[in-house]
């Protein structure tokens, strides 16, 4: 109860802040998308994980406006980091069901691009397994109204949750991330090898991109190269960090 009070008052104080991290395209070896991942800093407590304040703000609903704070500030941070059309860069956003549910989420979408400046197909919309199996009519339709927009849409935390194979065939998104609890062991665990592979060919077959997470080691990388991951993230490549190590990364690319 206490948190949650506090969480009432952390957007409008100014307590939550977002931290960046590169996803990192294989064949090219640049930075080609950005996840910006929100944080908490607590006045008593100090810094608060997602993993404890993001539950809480979804069953309070906090999430929606928490949600819609996270969009604008990212794509904001996310315009003044374009440098022209020749190398583009997207802004991955995390979207928790309730938010995907929210029926005014098309619009907030829309207004946050437009205020921003941010063109549609940069901005890349994060969505787990559970969110999109909740209700597959609803589903159905938020998901065409995003592709509308032009959005770029992943699936997160891939291979976790409940997917079927015949939804992913209709979802019509652009990308899977394949959840780190899969690369982890790599490359050692045969199993996690097994199932990386499968989603990596599933998702060509589908004419999807597959995004490696938790990437931890270069032997890890190696691997994934081999199996032909289109894009990689994890702390190999780049902690979550704030916006000024994402510019100075920018500013170094080859
Ligand atoms: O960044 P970190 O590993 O601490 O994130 C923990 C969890 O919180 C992850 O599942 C991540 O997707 C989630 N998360 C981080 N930022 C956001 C956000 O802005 N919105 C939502 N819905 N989830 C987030
Ligand atoms: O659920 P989602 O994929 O959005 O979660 C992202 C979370 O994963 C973030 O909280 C981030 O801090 C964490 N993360 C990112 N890279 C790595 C990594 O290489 N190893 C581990 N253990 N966690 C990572
Ligand atoms: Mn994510
Ligand atoms: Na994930």
């Amino acid at each position: 109860v206490q948190l949650e009070v506090g969480l009432r008052k952390a957007l409008q104080n100014g307590e939550l802040y977002l931290l960046y991290q590169p996803q990192i395209d294989v064949g090219s070896a640049t930075i080609v998308s950005v996840e910006a991942l929100v944080r908490w800093r607590h006045p008593e407590r100090g810094i608060i994980s997602p993993t404890e304040f993001i539950p809480l703000a979804e069953e309070t609903g906090l999430i929606v406006p928490i949600g819609e704070w996270v969009l604008r500030t990212a794509c904001q941070q996310a315009r003044l980091w374009q440098h022209g059309d020749d190398r583009p860069l997207r802004i991955a956003v995390n979207l928790s069901a309730k938010q995907f549910k929210d029926e005014n989420l098309s619009q907030i979408v829309q207004s946050a691009l437009q205020d921003s400046g941010m063109p549609a197909g940069l901005l890349e919309l994060e969505l787990t397994e559970g969110t999109l199996m909740d209700d597959a009519r609803a589903t159905m339709q938020t998901l065409e109204r995003l592709r509308s927009i032009g959005v770029y849409l992943s699936i997160d935390d891939f291979g976790t949750g409940y997917s079927s194979m015949n939804y992913l065939k209709r979802f019509n998104v652009s990308a899977l991330k394949i959840d780190r609890s899969f690369i982890t062991g790599l490359p050692q665990d045969s199993e996690n090898a097994a199932i990386t592979r499968a989603i990596i060919a599933m998702a060509h077959g589908l004419k999807l991109n597959v995004v490696a997470e938790g990437v931890e080691t270069g032997e890890q990388l190696q691997m994934l190269e081999q199996y032909g991951c289109d894009m990689v993230q994890g702390y190999y490549l780049g902690h979550p960090s704030p916006p000024e190590n994402i510019a100075l990364m920018l500013a170094n690319r080859p």
